[in-house]
């Protein structure tokens, strides 16, 4: 039997109409991660680093990453070492990376806009970077200097001063952070990485704190803002965390969702629900097709693909997985119904007239429009961010960008003439909110009170 199981929404095979927004997603295949059982588990980690900082981080690194860092603070040679011995293709291609990354994101960076609201009354909205980030990069089942990329660049061209990159210790190196990291960090001239993963490093981040006795590499200064996917547990911890320190929006497993007509080549669209299934057995590779034909050839493709491709095992539990499926309608408009309901992290649109259906899309992370706009020409060399809203997020968030880490201040600035023009206004709202002294805060500066 195929890999991805079927949901026929076609006339004839659906009960009634087509299902509103809400029905439809409760019919989508979807993971269900559960945040909520890990946060019990991660409250202990946090309360222990917020005690006793980068000791409390290192017993949770023997204990979870089962090695213990000689030092939590990476060195500065330990960098430059990482960075001398990368692959010279591999550098080439992270230049590439964080290149056309750079051109993308510095086109998002935004203009103070002032508004002359009256006469000698205006309002500015000022933008002003996060000061200090921290971007956790995950160890796992895969390492990921492009997700270092896809974090750092954005802060970069933001304005962000000071970046700190924190990684899991791997008991393969010595402790220290896998080397692609550390050479993705400095590429990116970023020179404060951490050896701490899982909760006790968004703690550790949120918190701040040293070793016991530690003289060379300091403290670790707290940070006000922690991005970047990570397991269940780093996401429980942001979780808790989130208010004192700001997050990005929840990264759980990654998903694909591709809306596919009879012009779809059977073997693309079987690649890249391969290529993204490759990530983790709980990844999601959904296809929405008007064509049965189509998910026919892509079932027959699936079977060849994912026999000869490495991680055989991982990507037949992701495609066979409940998340996962190939969902069948009668027309691009129903289709795209479908995905704007289930608002994937990635979409790609493979049907006629791609741009123009790509264009109609309201919901998705971020959407790969025509044959040759594969998902992992974005995971790494579109210029596009990675980190992108899964789990339906995509309803309400979007993914990182310079807007992530800026704020607005809006910065009021009023002449006596223009406070006096709409005092009465002030003071007629502040007294049917039953707050006069607000009301007064404005009349006392003209030298009267309003009950006199
Ligand atoms: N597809 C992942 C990002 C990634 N892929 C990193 C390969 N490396 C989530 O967007
Ligand atoms: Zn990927």
């Amino acid at each position: 039997s195929p890999l991805l199981s079927r949901i026929d929404l076609r006339p004839g095979h659906r009960d009634g109409d087509f299902p509103a927004p809400g029905a439809l997603r409760s019919m989508l295949p979807r993971a269900a991660v559960d945040v909520d059982a890990a946060v019990e588990r991660v409250r202990p980690v946090i309360d222990a680093v917020r005690e006793r900082g980068a000791d409390a981080a290192l017993e949770y690194a023997e204990r979870f990453d089962r090695v213990r860092p000689e030092t939590v603070r990476v060195p500065a040679a330990a960098l430059r070492e990482a960075l001398d011995g990368v692959d010279p293709e591999v550098r080439a291609a992270l230049e590439t990376s964080i290149e056309r990354a750079r051109a993308v994101h510095a086109d998002q960076r935004r203009t103070d806009s002032t508004t002359q609201v009256v006469p000698g009354g205006t309002v500015t909205e000022r933008w002003v970077p996060v000061a200090r980030v921290g971007l956790y990069a995950p160890g796992g089942l895969a390492v990921y200097p492009s997700s270092v990329v896809m974090n750092v660049v954005p802060a970069q061209e933001a304005g962000v001063e000071g970046l700190v990159v924190c990684s899991p210790p791997q008991a393969e190196f010595g402790g220290r952070p896998h080397p692609l990291v550390l050479a993705a960090a400095a590429l990116l001239g970023v020179d404060e990485v951490w050896a701490v993963g899982g909760a006790q490093a968004v703690a550790l981040l949120a918190y701040g704190g040293g070793e016991k006795g530690d003289t060379d590499g300091g403290a670790l200064e707290p940070v006000d803002m922690v991005t970047g996917p990570g397991n269940v547990y780093v996401t429980a911890a942001k979780r808790v965390l989130r208010g004192r320190i700001g997050i990005d929006s929840e990264a759980g497993t990654t998903e694909i969702a591709i809306l596919a007509d009879h012009t779809a080549d059977p073997v693309h669209v079987a690649a890249d629900l391969v290529s993204q299934a490759e990530h983790d057995p709980a990844a999601a590779s959904v296809l929405v097709t008007t064509s049965p034909e189509l998910a026919d050839a892509v079932d027959a493709e699936l079977d060849a693909q994912v026999a000869t491709t490495k991680h055989t095992e991982r990507i037949t539990t992701a495609l066979s997985g409940p998340q996962s499926g190939t969902i069948l309608v009668s027309s691009v408009e129903d289709g795209l119904r479908v995905v704007d309901a289930y608002a994937a992290e990635h979409l790609e649109i493979q049907t006629d007239d791609a741009r123009g259906v790509a264009a109609r899309v309201r919901n998705a992370g971020a959407v790969f429009v025509g044959p040759h706009s594969p998902v992992s020409l974005g995971d790494y060399c579109a210029g596009s961010n990675h980190v992108l809203p899964t789990g339906g997020c995509a309803r309400h968030s979007s993914g990182l960008s310079v807007q992530t880490f800026l704020r607005g201040i809006h910065v009021v600035d009023y002449s006596a003439d223009a406070l006096a023009e709409v005092a009465d206004r002030v003071v007629a709202l502040a007294d049917a909110e039953d707050l006069p002294a607000h009301g007064q805060a404005v009349t006392a500066r003209f030298g009267r009170r309003k009950d006199r």
